[in-house]
């Protein structure tokens, strides 16, 4: 291991400790750097490994899909030696496993999507996997349950109504969701939504439309989103807002922290790597309400990297998450910034907030506004967005 990192001792703040719930899946460590232009540039690593290394980086668990850990035609003995080996290291190393997946994009099987795909074999099968991925997810100790539907998708709507390929989804999450309570599993879903890669076009493909679906769901209360930075950025959104929301409709069940320029391949760059502004605004966001969920790095090293470079890159998301929430709590007590901050709500105190009332509507109509003074106040925005700048280039 290279000490790239002087001084990472416990004196160091930028040091992960278990509390900040730092996750990372046993696919982005574990990621071999092949993509379509070439095949993988690192070893496999087997899962007990990456446990190890995890531990060493100082994250706190570790998140895995069904085929991550298990082959997908292995036998029950092989599965059920391959779960306890892998319990028995993650023990060792005081690793926990948060969350679970499935995989339902690999396997051919899947070439036209898992619980939207024509054929209804193939949505049962999709069906059975999950079940028993949901079944290894609560063994390892997950609460969480992602469905990141890969393969739900199409390149061309010639050949799927996407009104049945929402009322498909739908039927198979109400299914799972009845699996989960017949199992008593404490399970909460949380859907990941992406705008494209693999298929031409993902249906749900943004978080709010995840949100809007949620809603027609039989158990909606045991449902919630798994925001992804580079997947909004892809779709050229603004991830703080889409947490926002999902927060706002007490749906922020996980995160994935990653990074993306928008406009490009889909890049899973290490947290802050490409717009280290938006991460900042997303930190200080998720430190400000208090989410208490993972903070989970759904990314991989550049495929220039060895190993070294993958605990680079592994410790890279971690210090620059625990950078960015110090600056946010530098933000909050800057006496300048809260100072224009404290200014933009200061003036007459009309509460548009105390609802509507016909007195209260009758006595608006009735009001003269100084539309002239209005419009010519200015925000100082720039000046804050300068001092914000500054704090984050470490010159304030
Ligand atoms: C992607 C997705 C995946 C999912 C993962 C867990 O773009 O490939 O982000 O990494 O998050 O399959 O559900
Ligand atoms: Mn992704
Ligand atoms: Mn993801």
């Amino acid at each position: 291991m290279r000490g790239r990192y002087p001084g990472a001792a416990m004196s160091d703040p930028l040091q992960p400790r278990p509390e900040h719930k730092f996750t990372f899946g046993l696919w982005t460590v574990g990621n071999r750097g092949a993509d379509p232009f070439g095949p993988p540039v690192r070893p496999a690593v087997p899962p007990v490994r990456l446990v190890q290394l995890l531990a060493e980086v100082g994250a706190y668990g570790v998140n895995l899909h069904d085929n991550d850990l298990v082959p997908i035609d292995a036998g029950a003995a092989q599965r059920d030696a391959i779960v306890r080996e892998f319990r028995q290291a993650c023990a060792d190393h005081g690793i926990s496993v948060p969350m679970a997946t499935t995989n339902l994009f690999s396997d051919p099987a899947f070439r036209d999507g898992a619980f939207t795909a024509h054929d209804p074999q193939v949505r049962a099968y999709a069906l059975q996997k999950t079940m028993r991925a949901m079944d290894l997810g609560v063994e390892l100790g997950a609460s969480v349950y992602v469905f990141w539907g890969g393969r739900e998708g199409c390149e061309t709507d010639a050949g799927k109504d996407p009104l049945d390929a929402l009322r498909w989804y739908r039927e198979c999450l109400d299914f799972l969701c009845g699996y989960a309570k017949d199992q008593g599993y404490a399970l909460r879903f949380a859907l990941e939504a992406k705008p494209n890669e693999p298929r031409g076009d993902i249906y749900l493909p943004t978080t709010g439309a995840v949100l809007g679906f949620i809603a027609t769901l039989a158990h909606p209360e045991m449902v919630g989103v798994n925001p992804e930075v580079a997947h909004e950025h892809m779709a050229g959104l603004n991830m703080t807002h889409a947490v926002a929301q999902a927060w706002d409709a007490g749906k922020l069940f996980h995160i994935d922290l990653n990074d993306q320029i928008p406009g490009r391949y889909d890049q899973d760059f290490r947290f802050g790597a490409a717009n280290p502004r938006a991460a900042f605004f997303l930190v200080r966001f998720l430190e400000q309400v208090g989410y208490a969920g993972s903070r989970h790095f759904d990314a991989h090293a550049y495929r220039s990297e060895d190993e070294a470079g993958v605990r680079d890159f592994a410790r890279g998301c971690m210090r620059t998450y625990l950078a960015l929430k110090d600056k946010a709590h530098r933000f909050a007590r800057d006496p300048e910034i809260q100072g224009i901050l404290a200014g933009l709500r200061a003036g007459d105190p009309y509460e548009v907030g105390s609802g509507y009332a016909r007195a209260r509507g009758r006595a608006l109509l009735q009001r003269t506004f100084d539309r002239g003074a209005l419009a010519a106040r200015g925000l100082g925005y720039e000046r804050l967005d300068q001092l914000t700048t500054e704090l984050l280039l470490g010159v304030r």
